[in-house]
This record gives C-alpha cells, structure tokens and sequence, in this order.
C-alpha cells in the first residue's frame, strides 16, 4: 500500500482531515486522527467520498458553443470575448461569478485578475449567498471581518446556543464533538433557536422554536434583560467598546417586556425566561449561528444582536466564550481573506480606503484597481438580464440553481452576450446556459489550501490525475489573463507560488492593526507547503506556530481600538404572508446531499436517506389540504412553483413550510427550490432572505403513481412529474402522471426495450396496476410498476437484482408478483447510510427486541456506530418522534 495522502474534506465548513490509502487503484478515505478539526471523525458525507470518484458525467474536454475544442482555442475565445466587450462597454460590462468551493490560490488570482486587472470589482460569489450578513455583522462590531472563537472555545463552554443551525445535518462532526463533550460534562447545557425542530435539537436542553424571522426581538430582548440583571461587564464597556447606550435604547424599545418578546416570537414565555436566566448566569458561553441567521432580510442586524450580547457581557476574547458564525463551504473563509467579494478588496482591505487601494494596487504592480463595489449576487444576475454585464465567468457554483428568484436567472443567462462555466460535471442546469464550458479538476485532483470556520488553514493535495483534459481553475484565470494582455501579473508555476503571494500581502498588514496575518507562511519552500499542517490564523513571522486568541487583549479593528454595539431596531420579513399567499416557505439542507447533488448524488448510499424532493408539512396543515404522505403537491409562490410528494417529519408549526435546497432539473421535475424563493435581501450585506417567502400549497392533480429501476435512462416526457435516484448498477425513477396511457405500449417506449426483447407483464386494468420487466437473458434490465396510489410495494428488493449478472427462475417468477416485495422486509427510508439500517428495522428493534438506548440499537444492527451521522434521528425514533411513514 502507498503511503497516505493527508487532506481536507470538500464538503463543509468543519474542515475535517482526511487520510487517503491507496488499495491498488482504489483509494480508501478515513478521518485523519491528526487534524485539529475531526480527530479522526467524517460524517456520512466525507465517510462516502470514495465512491464520488467517478467517471461517468465527468466534463472531459473545453467545448466552446457545444463543439470539443483544444484548450488554446477556449482560453482564447474567452479572454477575446472578455476584451472585446471590455472595450466596447467598459470594464464593468464584465463580471466573475466565483465559489467559496474554489481554493484560496483560485480564488485569488480571480479577485486579482477582476479588481486589479480588468479593473472593476464585478467579482462576487455564492458567500454573498452564505456568509456575507456575518461579514458585515463582524466589520460593523469588531472592525474587521475576524471569527473570534475556535472549536476548543466552543467545546469549552458551559453553555452552547445554537442559531439557526442545524448542526447535526449540516455540520455533523462538529455536532458529534459536542455531543460527547455534552456525555463527559452533563452540565454543559445546548439551546436550539430555530422554527423547526430539527435533529440537532436531540441534543438540546431547550427548544427555542421562534416564529421565522423574529431573532432580533428574541436577542434584544435577551441584551435588555442581561442590563436589568446587572450582567454588564462594566469594566469591559468602558474600556473597549461604543455604542452600548443606542443598542441598549433600541432594545428597550423593542423588547423591553418578555411577555410582549414572548408573544411576537410565538415562544412559551417560561422557556424564554429560562433562556435568558441561563444566558445571564454562565460566563462561558458561546453562541454559534448560521443561515437562520444570515439569509435574511435583518441578517446583518441578527448577527449583531447575538454579538451585542457578548460585548455586554464582556464574553468575548477569552476561552470558552463569544459568537460564532459558522461558516457552510470548505473555503468561505479563504474567500474572505483574498477579498473575493463586489464589496471587498485583498487581504482584509477595504475598497472604499484610498490608502488601502494604493497598497494594493503597489503590491500587485497592476495597471488600475477597481475604486467602487461592484454588485453582489442577485444584482449582479438582474444587471445581465438587463444587458448592463455582457459577459460573466461562472465557477465552482451553479446559480440557476441556487439563487433566489432562480427562473430570473435562468432568462439573465439565456440573454447574456458570453457566458463561461467551470465545472467538473457536464451536466448541471447552468451548464445548460454556457457557451464556453471549461473542465475543472475535481477535489481530488488539485492542489492548494482552504480555511475552515475556526480559521484553521489546511492543505488540500492531489491524490488523482485529472481525467481527460480537466485544469484547476486557478490555471485558467492565469491562462485567460495572460491572453487578455496580462502576462505579468499572472505568471504563477504552481499553487504555492500563489500562495505565498497571498500570505506576502496578508502579511503587509501586520502593524496595522488587523489580525489577518500569514507573514509566518510567507517563505515556506515547496516542501514545507507539500508538508504543511494545520495552521490558525493570525500566524504572524515573528510567532509562526501560536494562535492568539483575538481580542483577548481588548483591541478591535475600528480605528479607535474599540468594538461596537450596533443598535438593531427589528424589522419583519421583506413579504409578509396574506390570503393568497397564506403560509411561510422555509429552505434548508439534508444530511446526506451536498448542494446541487453534482458530487453528493454520485454516491449511491447517499441517495438513500431522503431519496426524491419533498414539501414538508404541519400534520393539521396536510391535513387541511387532504393529502397524505406522497401524495404530489404544487408550491407556489409570487416567484415561481415546485411539484414535489408531500412529506410530514413533524418538525414544523402549523403554516410554516420547508423544501430541501438540492434537486435540480438534472434530477427531478420541477424542483428548484429556488425558483420559489423571493429575491428581497438584506439592505446591507445583500444576503438573500432564503428562510422567508411566502407561498401555498395546492395539490397537485395526477391520475397514477410508479417507479421504474433500470441499468440506461429512462424517458421522461410521459411524467407530470418525476425523480431521478442514482444508485448503483442502476437508477431508479419515481413519477407520476395523468390520464390513461396504453401501458404496455408506453412502458417499451419509456425503458428503450426493443421489439424483440424479453418482457414480462402483469396487468389489472380495473385496479388501475401495471407491471413489466425487461430482461436480457437471465439478467435483470429495467422494470417498471404503475399504480393509483403513491404507496407502491418497496423498490429495495427490486433494486437488490441488478446487483446480480443472472436470476434465479424464482426471483424471475417474483419480478412481477408482488409476494417478495411483502416477504423481503420494507426496510423503509435508510437511517443509517453507512450499514444501509431502515427506518422500519430500527422501530422493529426498539419494539419487537427491547432496544432502548443507542447503543443498544447499535449492538444489533450495527446503525450509528460507524460516522454517527444518524445518531440524531436513532435518538428521535427512540422518543418515538419519527416522522411520517411513507417512502418520503
Ligand atoms: N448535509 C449538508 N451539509 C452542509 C451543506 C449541504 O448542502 N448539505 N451546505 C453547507 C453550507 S454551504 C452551509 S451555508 C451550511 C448551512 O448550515 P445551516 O445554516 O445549519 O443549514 P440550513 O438548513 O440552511 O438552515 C439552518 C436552520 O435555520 C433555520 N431557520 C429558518 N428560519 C429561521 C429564523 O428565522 N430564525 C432562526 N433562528 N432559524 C431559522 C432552519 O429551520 C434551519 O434548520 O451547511 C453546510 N453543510
Ligand atoms: N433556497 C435556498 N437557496 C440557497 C440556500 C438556501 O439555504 N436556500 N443556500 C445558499 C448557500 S449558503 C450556498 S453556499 C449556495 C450553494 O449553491 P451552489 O454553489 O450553486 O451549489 P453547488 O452544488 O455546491 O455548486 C458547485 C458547483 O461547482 C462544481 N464544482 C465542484 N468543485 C469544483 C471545482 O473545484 N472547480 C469548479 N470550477 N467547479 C467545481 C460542482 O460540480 C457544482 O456544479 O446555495 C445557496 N442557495
Ligand atoms: S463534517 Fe462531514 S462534510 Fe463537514 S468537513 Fe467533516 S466530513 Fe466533511
Ligand atoms: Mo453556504
């Protein structure tokens, strides 16, 4: 075996360490027990990265207008494309469309080539969508965009509050290390503030389940009562912070009276009370949020209402306390540090400082530098759709996708002069838009580093050859620049070169007063950048190894050294729900799909949590409306619609809504969830309010239920609706349809069986049932089941066949009666990804076999004992808090 590559998870924000083994070709992934961030630890996500490696759907070759070009003539039609229009029109005619998936080395000759170059500052990403509330929440109070707590703080602390977060789906290993601190030290308490109850709450000491959009009265409330109960840290405000009497008055005004707080967030009053009582009474405590903080329309304000909170109490800049903005993508953070937003500019400088400007500008030896903001995501995406941006470079995220209002966005793109995507995949709905297509390097096959939430700098390293003729992207901005006239300035021969070029200008800021600082990583040689470990910024020259806590001596970054409280006087919602639009529309994520499924959906285990789209509703709700689990509803919005099978988790109030953000056109029938969602954002940081839009659900009128499983593609024309499920040796789709298709006829055509070709039926016309398989031989190719109701026997069984080259004569006999589908156990949905456990063999062992501990469940059926991604749910099936039945 060859010796391990050490590196960094793609997926989220945890930054979690990986070990890749290599077992002939195959590499086999395991959490690296040396890094900072997971010991060791993966979720079900970085558990399945292995089996993302794959070929098939893999962009191979530069295509420009459709047509597989060589890599000369794509650069060239891009950069040619990009001068022309810049000539014509000006530099802000032009614009980058970037990740906080891409690199720091990415993502800095990016922001370099667009500000620096070209010359304007059109540069912005889908952080603009993630983090940007944080960003601005952190310069407002501390003066500098600084995450002031690490995950030592965080396992320090005596309480936890949680924002927003649903940290055990969305930042599982982080949820695991709390978990066990939680097991070693029972006193540490956990609050969960958020509208659902989601499995993160199985670790909560209290609920807080706040009506949608209402945290800054919930944290005003909590500010107002920490000044009635004398917990200011009068020493503190005095000597290091502003603006405490405005924040305090706009408070008052607010939320003087928990009753009244209580009330307008729709919480039991003794729960707030409690709340705030173990706020008020806990020196270490740490308040980590996430997007149901940030994707609002008040993201910056709630942000700062937490942050507030600390400053009052002086919790901050000390161990086991402060706010903590975690963050989504691998590199949201490395972003920040290159300046890689429309309103940023290069290692924590600010576009609007002239000083800053000329630094910049001298470091970069560059012919201009961008002097204004450019304009951020949704902006950015109206201004193509009304001609002002002409031309737009896409890369590392798929925005028909996943921006609000996303049918606006497909038309921008259908009218733009040139578009350009980078991506690893072939087909992702903004591909579909692209006249130029350029193959990226995938995660496994390029080089650079990546910063997590808690600062931590980490190596990503190759462990693959990129297939075909895929590049990394910061190859082809360098490429592109050089052929717009810029050879100069982007002349790099590897990933450190960049690197070390960054840290040189994160470095010239030391003295200033900022605390990102990587002069310590200024000189590393190539081999000390192969070799590199996990490192926390500020790493100054003088100080290479030491993280300081920042602000532990009391200095911000606002020029008088001191922080603020920013006064947060609420607003509500930009749309308020009304008659024809009666209910709240909440987006969000799940355990085991990654964003727009492009590498998540890759792995067939991860198909198998929560399989097909769904819209989750209040029981009383789907009540009301007369459907049941799987039945097919339409969401509607202002903005747009969603066809998607009815699920009830029973998480959700009564009125509100929630739709997973993953399934795409690639995947499913009318199920962007982004089309739905309305474009308002918050005034100052431009973050979308994602969390918020108000919608009705219908249902949506279909004559027939079915499922094929297949080895090819199957058709879809013939569906109202449908799903498209990855799994291994086949697929599986789910669908739905009207009127009464001659069966027999129709499913040939839909499986692509010839004439000829060994088909099996079964028909029941007066019950509306219909069944066929195709065979080749003894081998199993597709089959198919039609029925009235969306409660067809489990596909599992089924499924099971592909697996083998022949059938026996009894499972041939059994393909179309539907006996082994009763007899084989309809495991239901899998809880338990990594030792494919069900819902229906977990509730049988907690029944039928007396288990009733996690650990029991785990002794018998192995689930939660190898990731611990599913220990949440185990917990909630234990407390017999499980959700609906059906498939969905
Ligand atoms: N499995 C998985 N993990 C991921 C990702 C993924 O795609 N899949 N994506 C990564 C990325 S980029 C990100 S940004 C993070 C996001 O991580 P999270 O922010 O934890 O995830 P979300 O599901 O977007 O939303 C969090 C919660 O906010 C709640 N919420 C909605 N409205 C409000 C409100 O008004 N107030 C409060 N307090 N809460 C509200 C929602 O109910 C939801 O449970 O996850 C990262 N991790
Ligand atoms: N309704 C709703 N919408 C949301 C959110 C929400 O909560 N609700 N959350 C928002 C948030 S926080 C986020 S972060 C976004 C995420 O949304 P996106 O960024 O649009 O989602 P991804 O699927 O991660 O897109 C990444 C794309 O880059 C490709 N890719 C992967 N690696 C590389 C690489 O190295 N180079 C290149 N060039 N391409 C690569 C992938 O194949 C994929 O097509 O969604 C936002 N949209
Ligand atoms: S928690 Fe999971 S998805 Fe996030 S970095 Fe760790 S292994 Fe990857
Ligand atoms: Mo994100």
């Amino acid at each position: 075996m060859t010796p391990a590559v050490r590196t960094t998870c793609p997926y989220c924000g945890v930054g979690c360490g990986i070990r890749v083994e290599f077992d002939g070709e195959r590499p086999r992934i395991a959490g690296d027990e040396a890094h900072p961030a997971n010991h060791g630890r993966l979720c079900s996500k970085g558990a399945a990265l292995a089996d993302t490696l794959t070929l098939p759907g893999r962009l191979l070759r530069p295509k420009v207008l459709g047509r597989e070009v060589a890599w000369d003539a794509a650069l060239e039609h891009v950069a040619g494309g990009f001068r022309r229009i810049i000539d014509a029109h000006g530099p802000d005619a032009v614009a980058f469309y970037v990740s906080g998936q891409l690199l720091t080395e990415d993502y800095y000759v990016a922001n370099k080539l667009m500000k620096g170059y070209i010359g304007a500052a059109n540069i912005d990403t889908n952080s603009r969508l993630c983090m940007s509330s944080a960003v601005v929440a952190h310069k407002r109070a501390f003066g500098e965009d600084v995450v002031p707590v690490g995950y030592e703080d965080l396992l320090a602390a005596d309480l936890i509050v949680l924002v927003g977060s649903n940290l055990a789906w969305c930042h599982p290993v982080l949820y695991q290390r709390i978990a066990a601190e939680k097991e070693r030290r029972p006193a540490l308490k956990v609050v969960v503030v958020d509208p659902r109850r989601t499995p993160t709450c199985e670790l909560a000491d209290l609920h807080l389940p706040v009506a949608a959009g209402t945290d800054v009265w919930l944290f005003n409330g909590l500010l107002h009562a920490l000044h009635l109960g004398g917990a200011a840290d009068a020493a503190f405000l005095a000597r290091h912070t502003a603006g405490a009497e405005q924040a305090l008055r706009a408070a008052e005004e607010s939320s003087a009276d928990p009753g009244t707080v209580a009330a307008r967030c729709g919480l039991e009053l003794d729960a707030l009370r409690r709340f705030y009582a173990w706020f008020a009474a806990t020196e270490r405590v740490v308040t980590a949020f996430s997007q149901g903080v940030n994707q609002s329309s008040s993201g910056v304000d709630k942000a700062n209402a937490v942050i507030n909170c600390h400053l009052y109490t002086g919790r901050i800049g000390r161990p086991g306390c402060g706010p903590l903005s975690i963050t989504g993508q691998p590199n949201a953070m490395g972003g920040r540090e290159v300046g890689g937003m429309a309103t940023l500019l290069a290692a924590h400088r600010e576009l609007a400082n002239e000083a800053h400007r000329r630094e910049v500008r001298a470091f970069w030896d560059s012919p201009r530098i961008a002097d204004r903001p450019g304009l951020m995501a949704v902006e950015l995406f109206e201004a193509v759709r009304a001609g002002r941006v002409r031309a737009l470079w896409i890369a590392g995220t798929n925005p028909v996708v996943s921006l609000p209002d996303a049918d606006r966005v497909r038309a921008a793109l259908e009218r733009c002069e040139l578009v350009v995507v980078s991506d690893c995949v072939e087909d992702t709905d903004t591909n579909a838009y692209a006249h130029v297509l350029l193959p990226a390097a995938a995660w496994a096959e390029k080089d650079g580093t990546v910063t997590n939430t808690e600062r931590c700098v980490s190596r990503q390293r190759r462990f693959l050859a990129p297939p075909g003729e895929a590049r990394p992207d910061w190859w082809m901005f360098c490429e592109v620049a050089k052929r717009m006239g810029f050879e100069r300035g982007f002349e790099y021969a590897s990933p450190r070169e960049i690197f070390l070029e960054h840290a040189r200008l994160a470095a010239a800021g030391a003295g200033s007063g900022r605390l990102l600082d990587l002069g310590g990583l200024a000189q590393l040689s190539e081999g000390q950048y192969q070799a590199l470990e996990p490192v926390r910024w500020p790493i100054g020259a003088a100080q290479p190894s030491a993280a300081a806590q920042p602000f532990a001596d009391g200095r911000f970054g606002h020029p008088d050294g001191r922080a603020r409280l920013v006064a947060t006087p609420p607003r509500p919602p930009a749309h308020a729900p009304d008659a024809e639009f009666p209910w709240v529309l909440n987006t969000g994520r799940l355990r085991d799909q990654w964003h727009t499924m492009t590498r998540s959906a890759r792995a067939a285990r991860l198909n198998r949590h929560l399989p097909v789209p769904f819209v989750d509703l209040a029981a009383e709700d789907a009540a009301r409306l007369g459907a049941a689990p799987g039945d097919l509803v339409t969401a509607v919005t202002r903005w747009g619609r969603l066809d998607a099978p009815l699920r009830i988790s029973g998480e959700l109030a009564p009125g509100t809504v929630f739709v997973p953000i993953h399934w795409s056109d690639a995947f499913a029938a009318q199920a962007r969830v982004g089309a739905l969602v309305s474009p308002a954002a918050d005034p100052s940081s431009g973050e979308p309010e994602f969390k918020h839009t108000p919608v009705r659900i219908e249902r949506m009128p279909v004559d027939w239920y079915g499922f094929a499983v297949s080895r090819t593609p199957v058709r879809t024309d013939a569906f109202a609706w449908w799903a498209r499920v990855p799994g291994e040796a086949q697929q599986r789709h789910e669908f739905a349809g009207r009127g009464r298709p001659d069966w027999p006829r129709l499913a040939r055509a839909l499986l692509g069986a010839p004439p000829d070709a060994d088909w099996l039926e079964y028909r029941d016309v007066s019950a509306g049932v219909y069944r066929a398989a195709h065979l080749s031989g003894d081998r199993l190719e597709a089959c198919l089941f039609v029925a009235p109701r969306p409660r067809l026997p489990a596909s599992g069984w089924l499924e099971g066949l592909f697996a083998r080259a022949e059938l026996s004569a009894d499972e041939r006999q059994g393909l179309l009666n539907a006996a082994p589908f009763r007899a084989a156990v309809d495991e239901g949905p899998v809880i338990c990804a990594c030792f494919g456990v069900g819902r229906r063999r977990i509730e049988a062992a907690i029944g039928a076999e007396g288990c009733a501990t996690v650990r029991q469940i785990g002794a018998r059926l192995k689930a939660g004992t190898q990731c611990g991604s599913c220990v949440p749910e185990l917990r909630a099936i234990l407390a017999g808090r499980a959700g609906s039945p059906a498939a969905v």
